[in-house]
């Protein structure tokens, strides 16, 4: 019987992944659960696992194919343990074809069909949105004589608002007059628009095309925003290399956090000493149950308490009905760097885990997220994060915060310093703590409480009893 293996629900807003490595060869047998091939969606990397045991019978997909979410991807013959491939019933083979031809122009029209219409949208939207912003009754006036008149005179018009404009002669500007109206009339600098016509010359679709990625470049920072690079190569070599998945999303993360996050830094430093001497003490301990007793663990479980104790870290905002949702669950996510950028996979529940059980968890998160086994689901659903780049170095650094999350913890590495106490210096281990958080919700004295709290539980976790 042939069975056919689709790309499964990913996770929310997941619709398609690309295909990094195919992993078996059609005529290989496979277990239930093998992987069948490496996928890259939007949120991580993941493997496809076969639900089916038997022989691949038909691979319909290639390496950097984009696939879509219930796009049969394989094709298994489960009666085939025993069987030849060329033992198949004719009639499976032609209903297959059939199915495959049709899946392919469906995919195929599907895949055509909404960008071009999407495209004379989005350019007949913006056309219309820009012509209603800029369109003054006057100005109206002035489009209707324009149109009435000859074309040499509406030239003569357009080259001496460009010299108005831009102090440059109009002629420089290698478009006709239709296409330089378009241009202004929809706000865009036509001397900004690559050309692509005959000789450079700006056409239509090139105004029209630059627009649309300017507006897209607003709305979606991280995108390409218009902004022209110098020729790099004039002054040495360069490499070019494509940005993977994971670097496009952090980038496009990132610089939506940065620009949407009104963010505020606080500082301070823990006196980890006792922590230390504890960790070391443990290790051992933790190493028999299976566990690494680490910074990150032991500040997994406080941040988790201190987090209780101050519900608005463990927030989100909701600005389209001015909300703060406050969750009844501390998920908490922990960046970890991987040989294809920063993952931040989440740790569920973490008040209500051990330290032991934290570190165990976040050990195999990490370890899942360096193999490139870790799932979107993995992923999604932080309400805070931790970054710890202590076992790199560095003295403070200040983390983004990632939406929809209103602060990240950053932590640096511990040092011995000499620490004024009783009268004299003393050499105390001390760790710098980094808060960023969003100003919109938190407060300045709350962010230098909650920092504050967080060093003293870590100087006298028994305190976190008591508060
Ligand atoms: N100060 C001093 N030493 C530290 C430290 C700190 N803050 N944090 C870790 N270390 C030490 C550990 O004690 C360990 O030393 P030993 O091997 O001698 O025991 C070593 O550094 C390595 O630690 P680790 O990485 O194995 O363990 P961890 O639990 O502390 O960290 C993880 C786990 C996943 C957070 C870490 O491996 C990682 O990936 N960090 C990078 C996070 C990152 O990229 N952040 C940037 C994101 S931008 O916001």
């Amino acid at each position: 019987m042939i069975k056919e293996i689709k790309l499964p629900e990913i996770a929310d807003n997941v619709t398609t992944a690309v295909v990094l490595e195919i992993l078996v060869s059609e005529g290989d047998k496979v277990e239930k659960d093998d992987s069948l091939a490496e996928m890259e969606s939007d949120k991580a990397t993941f493997d496809l696992p076969s639900v089916e045991a038997g022989v691949v019978k038909e691979i319909k997909i290639k390496e950097g194919d984009e696939v879509k979410v219930g796009q049969v991807m394989f094709t298994i013959d489960t009666s085939a343990g025993a069987e030849e491939e060329g033992e198949e019933p004719e009639k499976d083979k032609s209903e297959e074809k059939q199915a495959k031809e049709k899946t392919g122009e469906e995919e195929k029209k599907e895949a055509e069909k909404p960008e071009e219409e999407d495209k004379e949208e989005e350019i007949s939207g913006e056309d219309t949105a820009a012509k209603e912003d800029q369109e003054g009754a006057g100005k109206k006036d002035l489009k209707e004589q324009e149109s009435r008149e000859p074309e040499e005179e509406k030239e003569k018009k357009e080259v001496s608002r460009e010299k108005e404009d831009t102090g440059k002669p109009a002629a420089e500007v290698p478009a006709p007059p239709s296409v330089r109206r378009l241009a202004r009339e929809i706000g865009i600098d036509v001397r900004k628009v690559p050309g692509t016509g005959p000789e450079g010359r700006i056409t239509m679709d090139n105004v029209k095309d630059f627009a649309k990625k300017q507006l897209e470049g607003r709305q979606s920072p991280g995108v390409a925003d218009g902004y022209e690079l110098p020729d790099f190569s004039k002054w040495g070599k360069v490499r070019r290399e494509k940005m993977d998945t994971i670097r496009k999303i952090t980038g496009k993360a990132m610089s939506e956090s940065w620009q949407t996050i009104p963010h505020v830094f606080q500082f301070d430093k823990a006196d980890v000493t006792e922590l230390e001497s504890f960790r070391k003490k443990y290790s051992k301990h933790a190493e028999k149950e299976g566990a690494k007793l680490t910074v990150t663990a032991m500040l997994l479980k406080l941040t988790a308490e201190a987090l209780r104790v101050f519900p608005r870290f463990n927030a989100s905002l909701d600005l389209q009905n001015e909300e703060i949702i406050y969750k009844e669950y501390v998920h908490i996510g922990v960046a970890v760097d991987t040989e294809r950028g920063l993952l931040v996979p989440v740790i569920r529940d973490a008040d209500k885990k051990s330290i032991l059980e934290l570190s165990v968890e976040l050990n195999e998160l990490a370890e899942k997220a360096r193999k490139k086994k870790i799932m979107p689901d993995d992923l999604q659903g932080g309400n805070f994060a931790i970054s710890n780049l202590g076992g790199i170095g560095g003295t403070n650094f200040t983390p983004i915060v990632y939406r929809p999350n209103v602060a990240i913890l950053g932590v640096s590495r511990s040092q011995i310093e000499p620490v004024y106490i009783d009268g004299e210096f003393r050499p105390r281990m001390m760790l710098p703590l980094s808060l960023s958080y969003d100003h919109r919700v938190i407060d300045g004295a709350d962010g230098a409480r909650f920092l504050r709290w967080l060093c003293e539980a870590m100087e006298n976790p028994l305190l976190t009893m008591f508060k």
